[in-house]
């Protein structure tokens, strides 16, 4: 394995110097067909399409960015969503991460995650891992397993008041991921709400994170928060959203929604659609962004880099501490 790691003083991570802006359980449901009309009055729209370009990050591992890169910078209080694929020997090595929360949801196969304060385990197809890095973790995200390893990594930015608190990890295995059904549509709950059932999980920022898979012919009427900025990003099959006579959108693609207190998808095709659906309070803060590192201000930014340097206020168990290899 390449050392990303080795050198303290040289950051081992990928720079992205444009990046400053300013600025329990099983519950199954089975409801009627009630979602033939929905509640809402304000459809959302598709703003914005957003191919997931394939890139490498990490070391040697393959990642599709919609949100994070070109002109999708992030969207508030989003930073970067990754539909990432990777398979032994290459990874994402022991790195940091300040300022922000990182949830990573497994679509197939397993990552194995260790961090600088023995927090050490592996998270499987349909579990998810929500990790609030606060003021500081630094780890190391490998696959656990040979062969393909692919899941979703969304970071959502954690407000000013909330950057330096204390690390904390949600981790939740699959079968106790909230579900509910309906005629051809089952949603997995990972935040949020979702035809009347919650999820457990806690969420600094409010999020809601659902999975939605619709069988052909079913079709959704989601309602969200009227003023949260909201997004689509399609997994597998092809959707129609906002409108039904609104041209299909295949795999890999973010749809930026348009502000609205709803969303209708169909599936006018012949087989399975997959899509997650994210949405999220807006912090309307100023952003800079550092590579792994998201704080208000190029102050804060300087003294988290010497923060990291120094294994200081938030990163003292980095000095020592390496990854154990698998
Ligand atoms: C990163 C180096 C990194 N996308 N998707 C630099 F290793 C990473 C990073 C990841 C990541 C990890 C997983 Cl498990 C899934 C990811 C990037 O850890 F974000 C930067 N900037
Ligand atoms: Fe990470």
């Amino acid at each position: 394995m390449r050392a990303l790691s080795s050198f303290r003083n040289r950051l081992p991570f990928k720079l992205y110097p444009s990046a400053s802006i300013e600025s329990n359980n099983k519950i199954r449901n089975i409801m009627s067909a009630s979602d033939e009309s929905p509640c809402f009055s304000r459809p959302r729209m598709v703003a914005k399409k957003v191919h997931g370009k394939l890139s490498h990050d990490g070391d040697g591992a393959v990642v599709r960015r919609a949100i994070g890169r070109g002109d999708l910078r992030s969207l508030d209080p989003f930073l970067m969503l990754d539909e990432f694929s990777v398979s032994p020997p290459a990874g994402f090595p022991d790195h940091p991460h300040r300022g922000f929360e990182t949830v990573t949801y497994m679509l197939q196969g397993g990552i194995t995650h260790q961090d600088f304060s023995g927090h050490k385990g592996t998270i499987h197809t349909g579990d998810v891992q929500w990790m609030t890095a606060g003021r500081g973790i630094v780890h190391s995200e490998m696959p656990a397993g040979e062969g393909v390893q692919n899941g979703l990594q969304l970071w959502i930015n954690l407000s000013s008041r909330d950057k330096m608190i204390e690390p904390r990890y949600q981790e939740i295995p699959s079968e106790e991921i909230k579900r509910a059904e309906t005629d051809g549509v089952e949603v997995r709950i990972i935040a949020g709400e979702s035809m009347g059932v919650r999820s457990p999980v806690y969420t600094r920022t409010p999020t809601m994170f659902l999975d939605f898979t619709l069988k052909p012919r079913a079709q959704i009427h989601q309602s969200i928060p009227e003023t949260w900025n909201a997004f689509v990003y399609t997994i597998e099959g092809e959707g129609v959203f906002g409108t039904v006579n609104s041209s299909a959108v295949s795999a890999h693609n973010v749809l930026v929604l348009s502000l609205g207190d709803g969303l209708s998808a169909w599936n006018r095709s012949s087989k399975q659609l997959r899509f997650v659906l994210i949405a999220g309070q807006p912090l309307n803060e100023p952003v800079v962004q550092y590579g792994p590192f998201v704080m208000n201000s190029q102050a804060e930014i300087d003294q988290t880099i010497e923060d990291y340097q120094l294994c200081k206020n938030g990163f003292e168990n980095a000095k020592y501490w390496r990854s154990q290899s698998q």
